[in-house]
Formats: C-alpha cells, sequence, structure tokens
C-alpha cells in the first residue's frame, strides 16, 4: 500500500529538519516503509483539498489506502502500532513508550514553542524583553526533570522508541537557542539520535527539498 505524506514546498527552516514531517519521515525510515512526499505550498495548505486532510491546515498529513490522518503524534503512534521497529512487543513497555510521546508533545514541546513564538511573533513588542527570560526558565524547568530522569541511560525507557523519536524532534528546536548546550546529557541523547541511520536518511530527504527542489522519500 503506497504510503503518501505532506511536507512544506518551501519550509521556514530551509531544511533544518524542523518541520513536523522530519518525524514522520524518521518513523517511516525506523520502520522501513517507503513513501511518497507531497509538497505543499502554503496558499495551499489552506485549500478545500488540504483541508480535508488536516482542517488546521497544517503539515505534515498522511494518506495509506483509505486512511487519511494528521497529528504528527497520531501518525507516528500508527506507525509504531501498524509495523515493528517503534515501539516495544511487551504490552506496559508500549505503554510508557506511548506516554513518553505524550510527554514529548504535550509537556515539553509547548514551552518550546512558546519560545519561538517570543522570538519570532512577539519579538518587537515593548514587555518582549522582559518576558525572554520566563519563558527560558519554563524550558529549563522541563530539561531539568527530564534530565533527571535520563540519568545515564541512552534511551528514556530501555531501547529506542516512539517516545525518543518524538522527544528528540521536539528538543532540537532548542539548538540555536544555546538551552540545549546547558544540558550535556540531553545535548548527547539528541546527538545519539541522530546518529541512527534512520533519521540521517529522513534528514536528508527533507533536506534534498530545498538544496535539489526533489520531493524525497
Ligand atoms: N500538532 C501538529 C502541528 C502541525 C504544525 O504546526 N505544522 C506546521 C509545520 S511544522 C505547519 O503546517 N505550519 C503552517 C501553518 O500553520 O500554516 C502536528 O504535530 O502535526
Amino acid at each position: 500500500m503506497t504510503i503518501t505524506i505532506t511536507a512544506f514546498e518551501q519550509s521556514p527552516d530551509r531544511g533544518q529538519g524542523l518541520a513536523r514531517d522530519t518525524r514522520v519521515r524518521w518513523a517511516l525510515e525506523e520502520v522501513g516503509q517507503p513513501y511518497q512526499v507531497r509538497l505543499v505550498s502554503f496558499a495551499a495548505l489552506k485549500e478545500p483539498a488540504h483541508l480535508t486532510l488536516n482542517p488546521f491546515g497544517k503539515i505534515p498529513t498522511y494518506e495509506e489506502g483509505d486512511l487519511a490522518l494528521f497529528e504528527s503524534g497520531a501518525i507516528v503512534l500508527h506507525l509504531g502500532e501498524r509495523y515493528p521497529g517503534l515501539l516495544p512487543p511487551d504490552a506496559y513497555a508500549r505503554a510508557r513508550a506511548v506516554a513518553w510521546m505524550f510527554a514529548a508533545l504535550s509537556t515539553v514541546e509547548p514551552p518550546i514553542l512558546d519560545l519561538s513564538t517570543a522570538r519570532m511573533a512577539e519579538g518587537d513588542k515593548p514587555w518582549a524583553a522582559e518576558r525572554l527570560p520566563l519563558v527560558k526558565d519554563r524550558i529549563r524547568t522541563r530539561l531539568d526533570q527530564l534530565v533527571r530522569h535520563l540519568g545515564d541511560a541512552d534511551w528514556l525507557d530501555g531501547t529506542f522508541s516512539a517516545g525518543d523519536l518524538m522527544m528528540v524532534h521536539v528538543l532540537q528546536r532548542l539548538k540555536p537557542s544555546g538551552l540545549l548546550g546547558e544540558y550535556p546529557a540531553l545535548a548527547a541523547y539528541v546527538a545519539r539520535a541522530e546518529a541512527r541511520p534512520a533519521f540521517q536518511r529522513a534528514f536528508a530527504a527533507q533536506l534534498a527539498v530545498f538544496t535539489d527542489g526533489v520531493a524525497k522519500g
């Protein structure tokens, strides 16, 4: 069954891999499934054809036969349930891996996204400079907790899972801020995940859109 995902035709990050199609590409690479990519312009995201796939007008979307999905977390979870390689076979370990996916998306990602908002959308407001340290401290609170949990382990819960994939992709957004560098154990955790051949392939494929103009899957 052909799998088709959507990605930005022109990404604001110029191929740094921060757009959320990268998590889906990475998950597809981890489970060894080939996929096609349909590139979408910002205007097309808000048109009816795309809104039937994602009512919020965003990428990534996922199509497989009669199934259409949106939300990167739901897509990665679907892949983890459908193919081996992302979620452990043991039911309890699997539940914990899913918990880490949710933790990445609903506990760690929001303050990190808030930093992007503070910089890009609110940077010119008179109160921006005063607010920024508060935003950063909220991120540090999460990173303190995360690094305490990780300890000297390689991954969040035993072997690499979709929970790590999601957490690492969320943390990657922090690199330019220097905040990740304040936590060498977390920086090493991200680097360990980035060394995975599946991540390397996913990263190269999303980069090719911007360097070669090619929709690689
Ligand atoms: N929670 C959604 C967020 C999707 C999202 O924000 N996608 C961004 C790209 S990473 C997007 O399409 N932005 C364009 C827009 O909002 O117009 C997910 O995880 O899939």
